[in-house]
């Protein structure tokens, strides 16, 4: 079985909460677990799994719509203008400050990249948001950080604690076969190359501004009451089939 045949059917197969008609359908079932580009390898925006206002009151519409819209919205946009702005440098052979478009093509699309796995790794708060990670991935949770607890305790301080703006993630390393917890900054710094995220916490103040104003840390505890575990297991089973 290759590995998208295996994503294929972990995806078919996963017990997925409902959260609507078609909950996830998009995001889960092409081509593995996400849709960043299409069919002509042009980045697209992936429509969010749920209604706008389905994860309050942890996160308020509005938010969610100005967050999805024009900040993830615009990551994608401005990838699709840096891309065109390499080609054009690259056919006309002045690459004179291309540079810049390299640059800024590492940031939006690492954030295209993580607001899209943000989204799926949420759903309304008992309706497929909060609890506990159970099976596989709690067993390498509690063998890596000790229990849940104290991973949920790691993850959510190096979150609450990102100078500026930035993101607390849980990735898979799939060379040193370890869950890791890394503290982003921005989009694109302070990774371990080859990391794959499985759950991100994005601390931008547009992420929780409007409903918590300076209160990071209330927010990164609300947080938890509308992440979708079933969502980071998934992720964990296809990641570990990276070689
Ligand atoms: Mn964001």
């Amino acid at each position: 079985m290759n590995r998208r045949h295996f994503l294929a059917a972990s995806a078919a197969t996963a017990t997925l909460a409902p959260l609507g008609t078609n909950a996830f359908a998009e995001p889960f079932l092409v081509d593995g677990l996400d849709k960043l580009t299409d069919e002509k390898g042009v980045y697209i925006l992936p429509p969010l799994p749920y209604a706008q206002d389905a994860l309050e009151p942890q996160m308020d519409a509005e938010t969610v719509g100005l967050h999805h819209q024009f900040h993830h919205g615009g990551a994608v946009k401005g990838l699709n203008k840096d891309m065109e702005k390499i080609k054009l440098a690259s056919e006309s052979g002045n690459l004179e400050g291309v540079d810049y478009w390299v640059k800024k093509s590492a940031l939006h699309a690492s954030s295209h990249i993580l607001h899209s796995i943000f989204w799926t790794n949420l759903a309304p708060s008992g309706k497929g948001g909060g609890g506990e990670p159970k099976g596989e991935l709690l067993k390498s949770i509690q063998t890596e950080f000790g229990s849940f607890d104290k991973f949920k305790a790691l993850i959510a301080r190096v979150s609450s604690d990102v100078d500026g703006n930035g993101w607390g993630i849980l990735a898979w390393h799939p060379m040193t076969k370890k869950l890791i917890v890394l503290q982003c900054e921005n989009h694109e710094k302070l990774t371990q190359w080859g990391a794959v995220p499985l759950l991100v916490i994005d601390v931008w103040e547009h992420a929780y501004y409007l409903k918590y104003r300076n209160r990071r840390t209330e927010f990164v505890e609300a947080f938890f009451k509308i992440v979708n575990w079933e969502n980071v297991a998934l992720r964990l089973d296809a990641a570990r089939f990276v070689k």
